[in-house]
């Protein structure tokens, strides 16, 4: 796209001279925004059901957001059903996330000029309407920054990454809003303003700047084009595509799982029955090897009653087999394992709490770190497909799956599935004292 500069001189940043595309203007402005439109309502949406897949008001251990207040309210708990439910939502999250990228930069692109138009400050209402920007532009940045950084380094804020996304969305999506209810006439305007199929047909040649008109947009003094509306939208279009498919596989899976050149986990997560992603390994969470040896004890409590039991003891208790995917908040997920062990519901049992499960507290041997431990509810300890695993796809759990037991529940967010499971408490949603 068009960025011939004479470079200003500091202070000088002439919007008239300076920003001379001749693309820019009310209508591709509006296309750009018009996907947006349909796609940033989504990502709002699916960011709050992937929140919700928390159970955020369940424990303090899950959701450590401070001061949520309103924003934080939960009707419903998470269901089980269907139980690839988070593998769907939270795999559109990410890579429609991801796929907007291109979308969002072409968009503030064709708005930049308006970013420093002059005088700063014309009226109140003007006031308003930049400071609705500023939120807008910023929310956006903030939110699709701290998103990619999240998937891509592996929770780079730990912790703190849930809250400043949390936050961010619903500053963005008010700023949306607002943009959205004062531009919509506007958009709708310029969007019948040029017949989108001509458009497509027009090459560079023919290619006129858009009427000169106060959006502020179109450049006053355009340079000549080096690149028709087509070529700016095939072009934003094509790096769509490009990210979609290096991307996308990480949550579709099968034979895409390849082309995920993006995907920060496990592209080549090995072969055998273990061979599919691992977040976090057995040596990144410094599991200590005589925690997960021959001393290892589960340990079961509730009802003021608690069991310790020997690897040998859990594996003579009934065993059962549940095909369940792991679905990670970062978007990746995996095809169904076939999981064998004791089912959450047996383990109330011994503890005399099997006739009417509640919930239950479940922590790790990791000592420290996120994840280390999670509250889940009744209806996931319910669901008979939730399991203590012992074993996948035929073979004991590896060191890095969590051997010798892990948690596997239907349709949950894969933080709940906690690996090198040390105790389980139920009846209990936060750290016993
Ligand atoms: N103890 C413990 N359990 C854990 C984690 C962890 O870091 N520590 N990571 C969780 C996360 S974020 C995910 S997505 C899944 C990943 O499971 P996998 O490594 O077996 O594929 O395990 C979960 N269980
Ligand atoms: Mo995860």
């Amino acid at each position: 796209m068009n960025v011939r500069s004479r470079l200003p001189s500091p202070g000088s940043v002439r919007p008239d001279t300076f920003w001379r595309s001749p693309l820019r203007g009310p209508w591709l402005t509006s296309v750009f925004g018009a996907v947006l439109l349909v796609g940033i309502p989504v990502l709002f949406l699916t960011g709050l059901v992937s929140y919700a897949a928390y159970n955020p008001d369940l424990s303090a251990v899950n959701d450590k957001t401070p001061d949520k207040g309103l924003l934080g309210f939960y009707l419903f708990s998470w269901p089980t059903d269907p139980y690839w439910l988070y593998r769907v939502t939270q795999g559109v999250h990410v890579t429609l996330g991801i796929v907007l990228v291109p979308v969002l930069l072409a968009k503030l692109w064709s708005v930049v000029p308006k970013l420093f138009t002059l005088p700063p400050v014309r009226s109140v209402g003007h006031a308003l309407d930049r400071l609705s920007l500023l939120l807008l532009v910023g929310g956006g940045l903030f939110e699709f920054v701290t998103g990619v950084l999240n998937i891509q380094l592996d929770y780079l804020f730990p912790g703190s990454f849930y809250p400043l996304h949390f936050y961010g969305a619903w500053v963005f999506f008010g700023a949306v809003v607002a943009h959205v209810v004062i531009r919509l006439p506007r958009t709708v305007r310029a969007l019948r303003s040029r017949d989108f199929r001509a458009e497509l047909r027009t090459p560079v040649a023919r290619t006129r700047p858009e009427p000169a008109d106060d959006s502020g947009l179109v450049a006053p003094d355009p340079a000549p084009p080096t690149m028709s509306r087509r070529g700016a939208l095939g072009l934003v279009g094509l790096g769509s595509v490009v990210l979609f498919v290096v991307t996308a596989g990480q949550s579709i899976g099968g034979s895409l799982r390849g082309t995920a050149l993006l995907a920060p986990h496990g592209r080549q997560p090995g072969s055998g029955p273990n061979g599919f992603p691992v977040n976090k390994t057995a040596a990144l969470a410094h599991i200590r090897e005589r925690d997960v040896g021959p001393d290892w004890r589960l340990v079961v409590r509730g009802g003021g009653r608690r069991v310790s039991l020997t690897l040998a003891q859990v594996r003579e208790l009934p065993q059962h087999r549940s095909s369940l995917p792991i679905a990670c908040v970062e978007g990746w997920s995996t095809e169904n394992q076939h999981w064998e062990g004791v089912r959450l519901v047996d383990l109330a049992g011994l503890v005399g709490l099997g006739d009417d499960p509640p919930g239950v507290f479940v922590e790790s041997v990791q000592l420290h770190g996120s994840f280390r431990a999670v509250a889940l509810r009744d209806n996931q300890v319910r669901d008979t497909r939730s399991l203590l695993a012992l074993r996948v796809n035929g073979a004991a759990l590896s060191a890095d799956h969590g051997s010798p037991a892990r948690i596997i529940v239907p349709g949950a967010p894969g933080v709940m599935n906690t690996k090198w499971v040390r105790q389980l408490s139920f009846g209990e949603t936060t750290w016993p004292v």
